[in-house]
């Protein structure tokens, strides 16, 4: 009896000492802050950060003073001290031009350039003592720094001999949430939406402010709160109400809010106007539209604009008066443009009357409207033709309407690429499109600098990311979409880091920074992408998804006849071959984008291979560059795809004993079902390509 009693307290008290033992349920993200490991290291560090200047004088130098405390707790294993001068070695002096250490340093030369939220990092000495500065314009570019600075040490850098300077490329860098207001979220696999509305305005979940440090931690500073296929009652002054207590959490961190709204809210059958009519031309519809923001600014004074999802898949815009996109954007602008408001106005339009191929519907829509819109009015185009598709080309209106800011809606959350199911890590998919050279203006002309402005001297410059975010603990379902999440704020911020930087950070923050750990993961992340591109839709294929649930295959019309637009219509799988055939002899697709890529495109002979189905109809034989027939390739690449996932199985597995055993397990399962599902996409492919190239499946070559 005695031993028993003996062994039941180790018991507990191990459990209790030991963070290594608590399970990671992944709430943290990447800012976990677990203490160094190394003890050379850590000393080193704890050498050259001992203490804090920071005067303290808003709530975002509070937020900074907290975020030193909890990251430098953590990772150095001490409480910092806070002092107001410095006088020996280790002080870390934060503070914007005005404050009087800065001053005296003579920083304004090299402030200056950095705008309103950059910020950078110098090593230095004052009156002897080595010191480290982070020095901004503004409160928000201290924040951004520090946590910069924080993710030094996360990521074991040197702190020495430091002289970082950054600031971002982009200026509006959102997330835009599909969330409904009845708390489901579109497209959404990590729980219900993050924003409790009944709750609100009275109870202000803590959850909210987590999710604004996490956004300022990457450098998102807005935020669309609810569903492009708006409910018109989020303008209501109930819902109002709601909206600015989450923008009061979210304004110290930097964070403005947006909102989606349905075009037609001023007409009384929406509910929430009293007019009869939602006619952008219409007076009193555009007097609306400025009393409900006027309303608006009232509540919120930064808020940051309007969404819009119009004419688009059933919801309402001004066509439906006969006026165009231009006409109903600019009333928005209109109403907006007293209080420092945008518009983002979306080209995901794709109206089968105006072109048989759905691929070069918006192109159509949008390129006469170029120079027609409101300087406040930006166009928000996905970044490729068709639907956040596996792989597309590039939207062939970037570049081609250079009077208007265009802004890339990209898509986090995984709705075509296996959901929160598949490890499937985006940067490299996001790298693929800002390096797109689109040839707009010649050689080097890629989506990155059309995006940042750089090419066309835009007036403002965006981007945007469909969140993955809901209520799970983990807020994102698998561990690995954190990444995803991670990697747009960080190249939404800077569009020219590398992937494999990305995931270096994120795997060492989020994970662990032991070299077997870091490099394991970061392989079977870096090839993801590809291979989902593989098992789902190689060489261009695109859309052969389970009609609305988009998570599976659905190659077979037959099996989806209700809609006319999936499937078949796509891959065009028959006798002869597979593919959209885009090219001149086509749809001539192809013609929508610059020279020489629409010949390059056009021509079967030098479309590159990964979008050869997107262009053409290529015949079963057709040869590939590998040495084998179209219909090898195909096979092989299907292969190849579902190989590389039992390949991340497998290298997962090699990391039980080095990992938090929750995570290990929460990936292992999700890796065993990516396994089968993607086995099953593969064969029902296969089998159905099959019929039509009357030749066996080959898994060999
Ligand atoms: C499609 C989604 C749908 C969205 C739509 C959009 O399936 O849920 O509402 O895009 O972006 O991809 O408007």
């Amino acid at each position: 009896m005695k031993r028993k009693g003996v062994i039941l307290i180790i018991c507990v008290v191990g459990f209790c000492l030991g963070d290594i033992t608590l399970a990671d349920d992944g709430y943290q993200l990447w800012l976990k802050y677990k203490k160094i490991d190394d003890p050379l290291l850590l000393r080193q560090y704890q050498e050259l950060v001992t203490s804090i200047v920071l005067i303290e004088d808003s709530k975002t130098r509070s937020i900074i003073r907290d975020e030193l405390k909890r990251g430098l707790k953590g990772l150095l294993g001490k409480n910092p001290t806070f002092t107001e001068s410095v006088d020996k070695d280790g002080a870390i002096i934060i503070g914007t031009g005005n404050c009087t250490i800065i001053k005296n340093l003579n920083y304004a030369n090299e402030l200056e350039p950095l705008g309103g939220e950059g910020y950078f990092i110098k090593s230095i000495k004052i009156t002897g003592s080595k010191s480290i500065v982070i020095a901004a314009n503004e409160d928000v570019g201290l924040l951004y720094g520090v946590f910069h600075f924080l993710r030094l040490i996360q990521t074991r850098q040197p702190l020495t001999d430091l002289n970082i300077a950054s600031k971002p490329k982009i200026q509006y860098r959102l997330l835009n949430h599909w969330d409904n207001l009845n708390g489901v979220v579109e497209r959404g696999y990590a729980g219900k939406s993050l924003w409790k509305w009944k709750d609100l305005p009275g109870d202000v979940n803590s959850r909210y402010a987590d999710y604004a440090r996490a956004n300022a931690s990457i450098g998102i500073n807005g935020t669309v709160l609810n569903n492009v296929n708006a409910n018109p009652k989020i303008l209501t002054a109930d819902y109002l109400e709601k909206v600015a207590k989450l923008a009061d959490v979210f304004r110290p961190y930097g964070i403005r809010v947006f909102l989606s709204i349905n075009f037609s809210s001023p007409n009384k059958r929406s509910g929430v106007g009293e007019l009869n009519t939602a006619d952008p031309m219409n007076p009193e519809v555009r007097l609306w539209w400025k009393n409900r923001a006027k309303q608006i600014y009232e509540l919120i004074p930064d808020f940051g604009g309007f969404l819009v999802k119009a004419n688009s898949e059933g919801m309402p815009g001004p066509q439906d008066y006969n006026r165009t996109h231009a006409d109903g954007a600019n009333m928005l602008a209109e109403a907006l443009a007293p209080y420092n408001g945008v518009v983002m106005w979306r080209a995901f339009v794709y109206d089968e009357k105006v072109d048989p191929d759905r691929a070069k519907r918006a192109y159509m829509e949008f390129v006469p409207l170029d120079g027609k819109f409101n300087s406040i009015v930006f166009v928000q185009a996905k970044n490729g033709p068709i639907d956040f598709q596996p792989r597309e080309p590039v939207q062939p209106l970037f570049g081609a309407m250079p009077q208007t800011p265009l802004m890339p809606e990209l898509q986090i959350t995984q709705e075509y690429l296996g959901h929160s199911t598949h490890l499937v890590y985006l940067a490299p998919m996001w790298k693929e499109y800002f390096e797109f050279d689109t040839y707009a203006k010649g050689r080097g002309s890629s989506l990155g600098s059309i995006v940042d402005g750089t090419l066309h001297n835009y007036r403002m410059t965006g981007i945007t990311g469909v969140a993955n975010t809901g209520d799970d603990r983990n807020w994102c379902g698998h561990f690995f979409a954190q990444a995803n999440w991670f990697a747009y704020g960080r190249l939404a911020w800077d569009h020219t880091l590398s992937a494999e930087q990305i995931a270096d950070d994120w795997i060492r923050m989020s994970l662990s920074a032991d070299d077997k750990v870091v490099s394991t993961a970061k392989s079977m992340m870096l090839g993801s992408w590809e291979a989902c591109v593989n098992y789902m839709t190689p060489l261009g294929l695109h859309h052969i998804m389970q009609a609305n649930f988009h998570y599976g295959p659905e190659p077979d019309y037959e099996k989806a006849p209700r809609l006319d637009w999936t499937s078949v219509y796509y891959h065009r799988a028959d006798a002869n071959g597979i593919g959209f055939d885009r090219s001149s002899t086509g749809s001539n697709a192809a013609g929508q984008y610059f020279s020489p890529l629409r010949e390059m495109f056009d021509d079967i002979d030098t479309c590159p291979e990964k979008y050869l189905l997107w262009f053409h109809h290529a015949g079963w034989e057709h040869k590939m560059q590998s040495g084998r027939t179209l219909w090898g390739e195909l096979c092989y690449k299907y292969y190849t795809g579902t190989k590389y996932v039992e390949d991340m199985l497998n290298a997962w597995q090699t990391l039980e004993k080095d990992i938090d055993p929750e995570i290990y397990a929460s990936v292992k399962t999700r890796l065993e079902k990516q396994k089968v599902d993607s086995a099953v996409w593969r064969d029902t492919c296969l089998d159905y390509f099959r019929k039509f190239s009357k030749t066996p499946v080959s898994e060999s070559n």
